[in-house]
């Protein structure tokens, strides 16, 4: 007998919209908890995608994907979604390498309306569908689902700005569970609680207009007054200034509610934005108790909840906030930024200890930059914490605002290289290439876990806009020396020395350079900077051997290796060069095992390229 009789009879939205409205209740407690049984043994996403099961039913029930048009933001909360749409059968494979993704992705399913990963693209993705599909008179339905954490984030709002304005027919709904990945912050979230706390007030508008219906001139002087008085006390009324109108909130676990509700908004015309509320893990217990340590989980048993490992060594996340705190305790003059990411960014012990010094900022990476400068020019040392793809968003702030300048911001980058079951989305394959263009910036890629922390030390002591990248996950269990090593800007050093071939390896590669240098007696520079460039120690081994190889984590085009050629370039050295690192393409998500032997980047595929390359 199977688990889930209902679930297992619906394949696509067309056998979801045959069945009965009485029968959705049931298909919401089939989906949560075959949701459990699958991401127990994958791992991913979970909290989120147990808040949003009954929006998910009811917006396929309502709408007719895949015809019109459903726009989830980040995508992490889209399992309901997927297994809804022809993939339930595949969901074992969920996220592991050639299976399905973690996130919508446009060439996975006709249902996956815009690949995502990144937050808050969703109102204006939605958008351009709807004036693409007037522009063909096609008259479809579109759909944007944010969270409230997502709709902290300065795009969100461009995108309200330009919908409302063109007035266009878009839903937006707003699925608020009052929580980001942490609590949400800012004062948009303040501006949300109060909404919700409002309720009140909207019930006891109905019952009154109730009431008044019966006479006609009372029910529209107490308008009149109701829209002041909304003004005042139903914050919701900023969406209607902003040229939408507003309906909400309603409770996003009442099935019966939400179809009702889509059933009204679905005809309607002009911009609607529908405020549902929902609770975070909704259904299991553990992770409504603590929907921050169940917003992401490696693999589980349902029955205990996901149990910390004990792990042998630090990660590099948490080399950062060990320094973190320990800089706090002799240095003052320094705040610490991070965009949303305070337990990915490992800053929840340094939050808790100096609260004055912490400052999320909400999902807004462009912010915390341009705010990052603000600080350094007032003689304070601003501390990013951001991961290596979501620093893509503050580009323009990095170059116009930091480095134009010269201000002393520090960049703690995480997440930078393959980054796994994640996927493209998350894989940070870009920064080396996009810091390195920049003027005045100062970039290093430590080797191991000490010299990360070491390097810390340096971009902090330094008076220049400086970055230190580093990879997820632990490296080779380097034991972290609390003595302060200041390392000289732009100075790498030989680690291993042999014959013929040097390896000008960068951070997480220099570990992988020498395994393979044991096997062909080739010397290995651990480079540390990508820039500035330790131009003398490369004349050297040129000088010293008959092949160069450069190797990084990181794009070949435009990385560290890049770099190495140009200065052999500008110094006039002209030998045969090997480039290895990440390939010219978006690398799926999977195993960073699989990742790393599919770029040729693990010790057999770089030796086949060294020997392929010389010595054939
Ligand atoms: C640009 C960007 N910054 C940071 C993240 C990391 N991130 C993923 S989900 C998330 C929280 C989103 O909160 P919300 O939209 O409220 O969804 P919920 O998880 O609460 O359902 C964050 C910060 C991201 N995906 N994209």
């Amino acid at each position: 007998m199977t688990k889930f009789p209902l679930l297992e009879q619906i394949n696509y939205p067309k056998e979801l919209r045959a069945l009965d409205k009485s029968q959705l209740y049931t298909l919401s407690r089939e989906l949560r908890e075959y949701l459990i049984e699958q991401v127990s043994k994958t791992g991913g996403h979970l909290a989120s995608n147990l808040g949003s099961v009954e929006l998910t039913i009811a917006l396929h029930y309502i709408y007719n994907t895949p015809e019109d048009l459903l726009v989830w933001d980040v995508g992490h909360q889209s399992y309901a979604h997927k297994i809804l749409t022809g993939r339930r059968n595949k969901m074992d494979s969920l996220r592991q390498y050639g299976g399905l993704a973690g996130f919508p992705k446009r060439d996975e399913s006709e249902y996956d309306t815009f690949g995502v990963g990144h937050s808050s693209t969703s109102i204006s993705a939605a958008l351009g569908m709807t004036i693409a599909n007037r522009q063909k008179n096609i008259n479809n339905k579109v759909v944007a689902i944010i969270g409230d954490g997502s709709m902290t984030a300065g795009l969100a709002f461009e995108g309200l700005n330009n919908a409302g304005w063109l007035g266009s027919d878009i839903l937006v709904i707003l699925n608020d569970n009052e929580m980001s990945i942490s609590e949400n912050v800012g004062a948009i979230s303040r501006y949300l609680s109060r909404i919700l706390a409002s309720r009140f007030y909207n019930s006891v508008k109905q019952t009154a207009n109730k009431a008044l219906s019966l006479v006609p001139s009372m029910q529209k002087m107490v308008h009149l007054m109701e829209e002041h008085v909304k003004g005042m006390i139903m914050p919701g009324t900023m969406f209607e200034e902003l040229g939408f109108n507003y309906i909400g909130p309603i409770d996003g676990h009442d099935i019966e509610e939400l179809v009702e509700t889509l059933s009204k908004v679905r005809d309607l015309s002009g911009p609607q934005f529908l405020h549902i509320v929902t609770k975070k893990g909704q259904g299991y217990k553990l992770a409504e108790n603590n929907p921050i340590g169940y917003h992401g989980v490696t693999t589980f048993n349902p029955d205990e909840g996901v149990q910390k490992g004990k792990a042998s060594s630090l990660t590099y996340t948490q080399v950062f906030g060990k320094w973190l705190c320990d800089i706090a305790k002799i240095e003052n003059d320094f705040i610490a930024i991070t965009p949303a990411m305070r337990e990915g960014s490992g800053m929840v012990e340094f939050a808790q200890l100096y609260p004055n010094k912490f400052f999320d900022v909400g999902i807004a990476e462009q912010h915390a930059i341009t705010f990052a400068a603000g600080v350094a020019t007032q003689g304070i040392k601003p501390i990013v914490a951001i991961y290596s793809t979501f620093l893509q968003r503050g580009y323009d702030q990095l170059i116009h605002d930091v480095a134009l300048q010269d201000l002393p911001v520090m960049f703690a980058i995480d997440r930078a290289g393959i980054a796994g079951a994640d996927g493209p989305t998350h894989i940070g394959a870009f920064d080396l290439s996009y810091l390195r263009c920049i003027p005045n910036m100062q970039i290093m890629a430590p080797s191991d876990e000490n010299e990360c922390y070491q390097m810390l030390w340096t971009a902090y002591r330094s008076n220049k806009p400086t970055a230190v990248r580093y990879p997820r996950g632990s490296g080779i269990g380097a034991a972290i020396n609390e003595n302060i090593q200041i390392i000289e800007i732009g100075k790498g050093e030989i680690v291993r020395e042999g014959v013929e071939v040097a390896i000008l390896a960068f951070g997480s590669m220099v570990e992988v350079a020498k395994l393979v240098a044991n096997e062909i007696n080739a010397t290995v520079c651990n480079m540390r900077f990508v820039k500035p460039l330790d131009q003398e120690l490369i004349k050297q081994v040129c000088k010293q051997h008959k092949y160069i190889v450069t190797i990084e984590e990181n794009v070949i085009e435009g990385g560290a290796g890049a770099a190495c050629l140009e200065a052999m370039q500008t110094m006039q050295i002209n030998m045969p060069v090997l480039n290895l690192g990440l390939k010219d393409g978006f690398l799926e998500h999977g195993d960073p095992k699989i990742l790393l032997k599919i770029s040729s980047l693990d010790k057999d595929g770089i030796i086949n390229d060294i020997k392929n390359k010389f010595y054939k």
